[in-house]
């Protein structure tokens, strides 16, 4: 069952979340995870309130499970998202690429479940004691926009500095993952490009197939020059950016040149020139299941993994008390 402080706190019944990711994360996938006994969540990315509006009834109509709606900061309606998002009663809020301080009190008040993503110990004890419920501790492995350090460095460090339960993000696709999360002190993981190659995921098959094809050294960070960095596949599209930077592009320049590529690649399929925004885990990543497959498989592995680590600690202490 693995019931951590996480599945009593979402009431879910596996300590998985799915990512919110941008034209990815729709109702099809929430309700697909969030029925599967998961945490599925919405991803706003950089949509207007219309969409998310009609997304949420959608996963309303589809599941009775609870869901999450992840709001990017830098949505140019991110306020109006949140304030809908509390008006619905959303089970649970995400923020990330931001500091989400502002919010913290009105989700409290309207009795929404708030988990901001956090890139640093030093935000994650700030929003702790500002009162939010949990915190995600996404490390750079992650796909998308990221932060500067790795999962194994930043979790165990956000887990010493707070005592509100600590979501592992970034660098994990499997049970292996999952366990080594919980051995760091996480209450659950976050996987987000894992969840792209299921059935239900609505990216065209060019981007799920891209990602199964892909290797540990197929990804590649972009954006560092304008202080967001972004990590994509290497392709054409990522290579032509990278050699902008590296000529001194201003940030309109790179803004344009940037603009409707990750919907380039998530709904027309274009893998060349759309950017394919995924995690170093795509290598671990080598079919294309339901979601519920992915939650079943993941909480399997992780139980036998957590059975050999129990093996292996059980021998050591009666060696121990064999005085050996
Ligand atoms: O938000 C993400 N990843 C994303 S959002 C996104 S949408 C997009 N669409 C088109 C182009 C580009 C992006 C794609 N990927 N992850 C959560 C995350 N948050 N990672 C890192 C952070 C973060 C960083 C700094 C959170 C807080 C933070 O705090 C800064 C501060 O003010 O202290």
């Amino acid at each position: 069952m693995l019931k951590t402080p996480l599945t009593e706190l979402l009431h879910i019944d596996y300590p998985i979340l799915q990512g919110g990711m941008a034209w990815v994360g729709t109702w099809e996938l929430v309700t697909a995870v969030s029925n599967g006994g998961g945490l599925g969540i919405l991803g706003a990315g950089s949509a207007p309130l219309s969409w998310v509006a009609d997304q949420v009834a959608q996963i309303r109509a589809h599941t009775n499970r609870p869901f999450g709606v992840n709001v990017p900061l830098f949505n140019a309606v991110a306020d109006e998202l949140i304030a809908f998002c509390l008006k619905e009663r959303v089970p649970v809020l995400t923020t990330g690429a931001g500091n989400p301080a502002p919010y913290v009190e009105p989700a409290r008040a309207a009795g929404v479940t708030f988990i901001p993503v956090v890139a640093s110990a030093q935000l994650a004890r700030r929003l702790e004691r500002a009162g939010v419920d949990a915190v995600i501790a996404e490390g750079q492995e992650s796909g998308g926009h990221i932060g500067s350090v790795a999962t194994m460095a930043l979790l165990p460090q956000v887990v010493d500095a707070v005592s509100i339960p600590v979501i592992a993000a970034g660098g994990i696709a499997d049970g292996r993952g999952l366990a080594a999360a919980l051995a760091l002190g996480a209450a659950g993981v976050q996987m987000g490009t894992r969840f792209v190659c299921t059935t239900e995921s609505i990216a065209h098959d060019n981007y799920k197939q891209a990602i199964v094809k892909a290797n540990e050294r197929s990804t590649m960070v972009t954006g560092a020059s304008l202080g967001h960095p972004v990590r994509c596949l290497r392709n054409p599209m990522a290579r032509d950016y990278e050699e902008l930077e590296r000529r001194g592009a201003t940030e309109q320049e790179l803004v344009e040149f940037g603009t409707g590529r990750l919907r380039d690649a998530v709904m027309l399929g274009d893998v060349t020139h759309g950017s394919v925004m995924a995690g170093q885990v795509a290598g671990l990543v080598h079919d294309i299941v339901p979601a519920a497959e992915v939650l079943r498989r993941t909480v399997a592995e992780a139980e036998q993994v957590l059975g050999r680590l129990g093996v292996l600690a059980n021998a050591a202490l009666c060696e121990q008390a064999h005085g050996r």
